[in-house]
Parts: structure tokens; C-alpha cells; sequence
């Protein structure tokens, strides 16, 4: 099967596109969690989060789409009408749809809390931001690194990517470059680029659009899967990530938060009076 990814086809299953593998045999296992992280990168669990909150947030964000798009009767986003000529709706922040009890009881759900004390062997802290996203057709988010957009606080910050319901590859799946937190061959990069901070130095958050150019210059192997509703993708700052191409027309739902210890500093640009900015 071919995939659009960024400004690329690949074949998937293929050298260059390969499939997650899921580490929900490791849970309950905390050695063995920090060693399949430092191999992988990513940690990718099937169902950590109840599905159920997850479809009902889903439900709860798609009826705001529909009134925000003023459809006609009988029109719904849910149906696959996508509004504003396909392209991706803004839905990021600490407010609004961001903040509705039912967006917040998936992406803030007790089992993530749960499960990052247990990792972090302390209690966990959220941002209040939350980049909740609807993603257009041919819309994709190119390859980068988190920490430029959120290096300021603590060094154990972790992302978790949500899909807000079930998000097969041609929807816009996370996709994540294993091997680009620790190969040697990826210093060049972490040294330059993973540096870098958008506000404080202006550089381009993206460090590309083209996920070959990464393997070409840097080695690695992009990986990615098709996800269910309570699925959730753990990566580190240093975990090169991006996202397949939305080839339908249909939103794609998807939130990415931010979990760290709660006694580490917070990037001051997402808490609850933090400037932010749209990434
Ligand atoms: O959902 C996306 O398109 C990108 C997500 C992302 O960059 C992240 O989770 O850090």
C-alpha cells in the first residue's frame, strides 16, 4: 500500500516505511518500559486510555465543528463534509473546545496520570495547553524534534500523541523516526537544529517536509501504524516525529499533550499563563 507522507510516497511495510510495535506486554514492567524507550524512542500502548472517553470527546469536538461551520440540516462533519475548502481548523489552547470537560477526561484521563507516575517514579504534571487538532486533506505535519518548541522547562518532558478515535494511515498518522534519539549519526542534527528554540533564537519549528531527506542524511527508520481509539504514542523531546498525509476528506481528530514530573520546571510558555504559540 502506498502512503502519502509529507512531500513523499512511500510503500508501506516497506524499507522505508515500517510498522510500530506496541508495548503493552511491557506494562506493569517499568525496567523493561525505560529499556524498550531508550531502543525505540516511542512507546506505543494500545487502549491505555478508555475508549469510551475517547469516542465520547470525539463526538463532542465533531458537533463543535458542525456548529462552528454552520452546516445544513442534515450535513455533519461527522459524515465526512469538511468545511473551510478541506483545510486543517485550529483548534489548539487552553479554552474553549481545548478545555471541555470531555476533551479533558480523555487527554487528562486518570490512567495517563497513573501511568506517568509509574514512569517517572513521581507524580506527573500536564500542560494546560492542548494542541488539539482537526487536520485537513493533504495536510501532514513535517519532521522535527519537540524540544524546540518546548525545551525550556524539563528535561523529562514526554509528548503523548491521542488519536481522537480510530485513524487508519491515509487519515494522518503519527510517524516516528526510530533511531533518531541516540544513533551517533543523528549528533549532527540533535546538535544544530535540536538546539534550536522557535521564540528564543526564530528557527523554522519543521526541520523538514521531506522525511527522506532525514534517512537519507541522518539514518534511521520511519515507522508508523494504524491506530484505535485509546491508543496513545510516549515519546521523548529528542524523538524525530511528523505525521502522514490526510489523503481524505474526512478531519483527522488527533490531540498531543504534554506529561512531566511535577517537580521539574515548566516551559513557561504552556501553563496556564504562558504566551504559547501555534505549532
Ligand atoms: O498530530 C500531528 O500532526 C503532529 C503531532 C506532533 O507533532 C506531536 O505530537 O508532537
Amino acid at each position: 500500500m502506498q502512503v502519502k507522507f509529507g512531500t513523499r510516497t512511500f510503500e508501506r511495510g516497506g524499507a522505508d516505511l515500517g510498522e510500530l510495535r506496541d508495548s503493552n506486554a511491557l506494562l506493569g514492567d517499568w525496567t523493561a518500559i525505560h529499556q524498550r524507550m531508550g531502543e525505540d524512542g516511542y512507546l506505543w500502548f494500545r487502549q491505555l486510555i478508555d475508549p469510551a472517553r475517547v469516542s465520547t470527546a470525539r463526538t463532542t469536538v465533531l458537533q463543535y465543528l458542525d456548529q462552528q461551520a454552520a452546516l445544513a440540516p442534515g450535513e455533519s462533519v461527522l459524515e465526512g463534509v469538511m468545511t473551510r475548502g478541506g483545510k486543517s481548523v485550529n483548534l489548539k489552547g487552553r479554552a474553549g473546545i481545548a478545555h471541555h470537560p470531555d476533551v479533558l477526561a480523555a487527554v487528562e484521563s486518570p490512567s495517563l496520570f497513573e501511568f506517568f507516575a509509574g514512569y517517572f517514579n513521581e507524580p506527573a504534571v500536564t500542560f494546560p495547553y492542548k494542541w488539539l487538532r482537526a487536520v485537513g486533506n493533504e495536510e501532514y505535519t513535517g519532521a522535527h524534534y519537540d524540544v524546540v518548541y518546548m525545551g525550556l522547562g524539563s528535561s523529562r518532558l514526554h509528548t503523548t500523541w491521542i488519536p481522537m478515535g480510530d485513524i487508519p494511515v491515509e487519515l494522518g498518522t503519527l510517524a516516528v523516526c526510530v533511531g533518531s534519539h541516540r544513533l551517533d549519526s543523528f549528533a549532527p542534527l540533535r546538535n544544530t537544529y535540536g538546539r534550536g528554540d522557535v521564540d528564543r533564537d526564530g528557527i523554522d519549528g519543521w526541520f523538514t517536509s521531506d522525511p527522506l531527506e532525514v534517512t537519507q542524511k541522518f539514518g534511521g527508520q520511519w515507522r508508523t501504524a494504524d491506530f484505535s481509539a485509546g491508543d496513545v504514542m510516549i515519546f521523548g523531546m529528542y524523538t524525530l516525529h511528523a505525521s502522514t498525509t490526510n489523503i481524505t476528506h474526512r478531519y483527522r481528530l488527533s490531540c498531543d499533550v504534554r506529561y512531566q514530573p511535577a517537580s521539574h520546571p515548566m516551559d513557561a510558555r504552556w501553563t496556564k499563563t504562558g504566551k504559547g504559540h501555534n505549532k
